[in-house]
């Protein structure tokens, strides 16, 4: 027998529910590594960061935190963020200190309608519906860059500048990323978001690189949408969606709007890849921590376990990954379901319920 392939994954369930989603995930994982016959394991390191690691160390992660995580074959997270610890400090302290120096500048965001859960579209249960948002995850409005001053001048008269950049290079790697993703769908095409009637440089510059690129892609459709229009497209005609790519900022709110018209933000899952596989990739649910739930044993694990089969897509597992995913659509397809999208399964039963259909769906994929 040939030797087991170990996975060493680095997990980190950060704050509020993150460390309920991330312990399901894990469980649907080493099920899965469990019923390969020893074709390949997990091998998991957990670690403690996040805001009650800051209240404890004043930081959020270990300073030689990125130095350890480069060693890992990917990262599964939970998510970032409690009240203890201003939300920009948190946010920039862990999450978005490993998405930019490990340079993941991919973000996939499929937006996924399942069996047994309701949308509030009209459309969805007759209609194929399913799109993936491709979020620009290195610059954009989240470059980091502007500063605040003139405080000195006394009060009212403090300035503030956010910047946003838009470099040639980070726009072509994600728009071509866009249309690679978007010949390997049924639908082959991408549709390119923007606001560049309202944000003459960067955005025309993102339009300008778009039309160039799609010269490369002759067969796959393309439309360029102003990010308040795509909004209402989301709603209005979103059977006309199969990849939308957008920057940072603008993907990062579509990509919600999506998850909600799907059901619920605890249905979305998320890789924040690094594609040349020059650092680990990370994998994470896009909800939040959900304060109001958090420790409750009630919140949607489903987003994580989603992400899970993105991971296990990225090890090029892609049969591991449909069985995932079709275990997911058995165990909401049977009814459990929980607060968020009108059932009252807890996270327990549905993890379980998954776990359980992983057994039928060997045989069925
Ligand atoms: N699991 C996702 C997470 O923790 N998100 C925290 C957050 O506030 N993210 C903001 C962003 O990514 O724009």
């Amino acid at each position: 027998m040939s030797q087991t392939k170990v996975f060493k994954i680095a997990s980190i369930p950060a704050d509020g529910v993150g460390k309920e989603v991330v312990a399901a995930g894990r469980r649907v994982l080493d099920t899965i590594a469990e019923q390969s016959s020893g074709k390949f394991a997990f091998d998991w390191t957990e670690f403690p960061w996040g805001c009650e690691y800051y209240a404890q160390h004043g930081v959020m992660m270990d300073p030689n935190g990125l130095e350890t995580l480069k060693d890992f074959d990917s990262i599964y997270f939970g998510a970032v963020g409690w009240e203890n610890v201003p939300d920009h400090v948190s946010l920039w302290g862990l999450r978005l200190n490993i998405t930019q120096n490990f340079d993941q500048w991919a973000n996939i965001r499929p937006v996924k309608f399942l069996p047994g859960v309701t949308s509030p579209l009209r459309k969805a249960d007759d209609t194929e519906l399913d799109w993936i948002v491709v979020r620009e995850n290195s610059e954009g409005e989240y470059a980091g860059l502007g500063g605040r001053n003139l405080s000195g001048r006394g009060p009212g008269n403090e300035i503030a500048l956010q910047t946003a950049l838009f470099s040639e290079k980070g726009c072509e790697r994600i728009i071509r990323f866009a249309f690679d993703l978007a010949r390997t769908r049924t639908v082959k095409k991408v549709s390119s978001v923007t606001k560049s009637n309202a944000q003459q440089y960067g955005m025309v510059l993102w339009d300008e690189v778009f039309n160039r690129v799609a010269l490369d892609y002759p067969e796959v459709r393309t439309e360029s949408v102003l990010v308040d229009a795509m909004s209402a497209k989301f709603i209005l005609n979103p059977e006309e969606l199969s990849v939308v790519v957008a920057s940072n900022l603008n993907a990062d709110i579509l990509s919600d709007l999506g998850s909600a018209l799907a059901g619920s933000l605890g249905l979305a899952a998320s890789a924040n890849l690094n594609p040349e596989r020059r650092f680990p990739s990370m994998f994470e649910p896009v909800h939040g921590t959900a304060p109001d739930i958090a420790g409750q044993g009630i919140c949607n694990p489903i987003g994580a376990i989603a992400s899970a089969a993105l991971m296990l897509e990225h090890f090029g597992l892609e049969q591991e990954a449909r069985r995932v995913e079709a275990a997911i659509e058995v165990a909401t397809g049977s009814g459990n379901l929980t607060r968020d999208i009108g059932g009252n399964a807890d996270t327990e039963a549905v993890t379980e319920a998954i776990v359980h259909a992983l057994s039928s769906t060997l045989a069925a994929v």
